[in-house]
């Protein structure tokens, strides 16, 4: 059995979605925002979600390895083109490039008194932290221009972490109005009945 380590919110959303999505049972732990305590920093030196517990008993972290991991690991669900199809190369492209690029600027949002030693700084860290994750969502808004899904013409969970990453957007916790595709492959998501259904909990928009 898998146990997915999460927090209403949280990058587990998209994890979440994976495992549901794919049909396949999983036990889900709450973790508290404050203060993790020491069993979870063994799975999570960051004390970060999620984690995911594999049934061999190895526990991961980073969400884009878990989310390519349940598309590997379940083809039939067809949530991610597979190792060797042509889409590959993109699917991959886009998971690296939201979860290195994009997440951890809307990180540096978020927790930007992490990213200065001067107290007066976070605010600045902010500003800076806001107009990269902008330019990086803008390479997606021109990506999805004339077509409706990140990779090949077909729904995969590439798309399924955008909608997550989009309604983490700082201002206005969606994603800017001027960024049309980006609104319009969120508004088809939104109405996936798993994902809609994973939004009573997550509350991401
Ligand atoms: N690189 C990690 C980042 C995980 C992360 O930053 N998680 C946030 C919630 S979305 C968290 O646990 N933040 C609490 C903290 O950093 O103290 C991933 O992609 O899973």
């Amino acid at each position: 059995m898998y146990t997915l380590y999460s927090r209403p919110g949280s990058g587990g959303f998209a994890v979440e979605a994976a495992f549901r999505l794919a049909g396949q049972p999983f036990t889900l732990v709450n973790v508290p925002k404050q203060a993790p305590g020491d069993d979870f920093l063994a799975i999570s030196p960051l004390g970060q979600v999620p984690v995911l517990t594999l049934p061999c008993g190895r526990s991961i972290t980073e969400s884009g390895a878990m989310v390519t991991l349940v598309a590997e690991r379940f083809p039939e669900a067809e949530l991610a083109p597979q190792p060797q199809s042509p889409g590959r190369a993109e699917f991959l492209r886009w998971m690296f490039f939201m979860s290195s690029a994009l997440y951890p600027a809307l990180l540096r949002y978020f927790y930007a008194q992490r990213y200065t030693s001067d107290p007066g700084a976070a605010e600045t860290v902010q500003n800076a932290a806001l107009a990269e994750s902008d330019r990086c969502f803008a390479v997606i808004e021109n990506a999805l221009s004339g077509r409706q899904w990140l990779v090949d013409d077909r729904f995969s969970l590439a798309d399924v972490y955008l909608l997550m990453l989009a309604h983490w957007h700082p201002v206005g916790d969606r994603p800017r109005e001027e960024w049309t595709n980006i609104v319009r492959h969120c508004s088809a998501l939104k109405r996936q009945p798993v994902l809609a259904d994973l939004n009573e909990t997550h509350r991401l928009w």
